[in-house]
């Protein structure tokens, strides 16, 4: 008897760390980017239990990466991100077989330059980053960048913690490319940024829509569903693309080396795949799907909304960020030093 529990014991202490191991899947994305209900909804499909942590910017999930993270399963890098990460050999190839659902991806989404083949990261969502305006403050018309070096809003502006948006808006000011090559119109920019950082209340990614809908900021520099959501709290709110133009940004789920559980992570990423609940998701977070088929399935009021799926013109105008290669970390040196000024 005694030697039967000892084995049980045994088989318990060698059996349960594997079993649990494959009960839990680590997510990793951006704050305030995914409906609860559909990973509440994945949870009980799969009897798999989610841990869900949040990153504010790419080069945050980067660094964690290059540290050595091997915690996460499934991680939500934007495209030239995608090509970094690549590139470090952070990334491990996903087997195409395994998410039949990438299927309904619209091909216009699909083989981008920083990923060919999609061998490494599939579509998740996409926007563009603008400015929410809240007009019971702000009375006149917002149609450039400039706005947000304008004294008269000083404290009641935010600008996102995030390098590349921010360096792209002064870039777009100085009528430069956000993806420039050239150092000097990065200091430029830097410049303009340390002039701007008086007005500014705050650099925050994660809490664009909580700021603009308690009235606190005014004008902020936000990422569009974020600021679609503050809209919804309060209709005096509205995201512009200004004239000089915005970002375009597609963000992926991939699955970092080293991750522990792939074959949930699969499961995970064609569950998010999946036309209806990718519907339901953008409808949710307000920020447009890439799923073709998912169309079938959102209502009329997010599909016409020019707020969410630009117009051609206002697409036309802006530019997708594009990995600045052997530059990037002298613009992480001029981003650090803006913010410590
Ligand atoms: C939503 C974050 C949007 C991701 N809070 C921007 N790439």
């Amino acid at each position: 008897m005694l030697r039967k529990i000892a084995w049980l014991v045994l088989a318990l202490l060698v059996l349960a760390p594997a079993a649990s191991a494959q009960q839990v899947l680590n997510i990793y994305n951006w704050s305030d980017y995914i409906d609860p209900s559909v990973i509440a909804d994945f949870e009980k499909e799969y009897g798999i239990r989610v841990i869900y942590n949040v990153f504010s910017n790419n080069e945050e999930l980067h660094a964690r990466l290059r540290a050595g993270a091997t915690g996460y399963d499934v991680i939500f890098p934007s495209d030239y991100m995608v090509e970094v990460l690549i590139e470090e050999e952070l990334l491990q190839p996903i087997p195409h077989e395994a998410i039949p659902n990438l299927a309904h991806i619209d091909e216009r989404f699909l083989d981008l330059p920083f990923d060919p083949g999609n061998r490494y990261s599939v579509p998740y969502l996409w926007g563009s980053t603008g400015i929410g305006v809240n007009t019971r403050y702000v009375k006149e018309p917002v149609t450039s960048w400039a706005i947000l070096w304008d004294p008269k809003y000083r404290g009641r502006i935010s600008m996102l913690n995030d390098p590349r948006e921010v360096f792209g808006v002064a870039l777009k000011r100085l009528g430069k490319s956000i993806n420039t090559k050239d150092l000097a119109d990065f200091e430029a920019a830097k410049e303009l940024l340390v002039q701007q950082k008086p007005l500014v209340l705050t650099y925050d990614s994660d809490n664009v829509e909580h700021l603009l809908a308690s009235g606190e900021v005014w004008l902020a520099h936000g990422y569009s569903g974020d600021v679609l959501m503050a809209a919804d709290e309060d209709p005096a709110i509205v995201y512009v693309v200004p004239e000089e133009g915005g970002v375009l940004w597609m963000d992926t789920m991939a699955i970092p080396k080293g991750a522990r559980n792939v074959e949930g992570a699969l499961k995970f990423i064609n569950f998010m795949l999946r036309p209806d609940i990718s519907a339901r998701n953008s409808e949710a977070v307000r920020y447009p799907s890439p799923n073709k088929a998912a169309r079938d399935y959102t209502s009329p009021e997010i599909l016409n909304n020019p707020m969410i799926y630009p117009p051609q013109e206002v697409m036309d105008n802006m530019e997708w960020l594009e990995d600045l290669g052997e530059l990037a970390p002298a613009v992480d040196r001029l981003w650090t030093e803006v913010k410590a000024d």
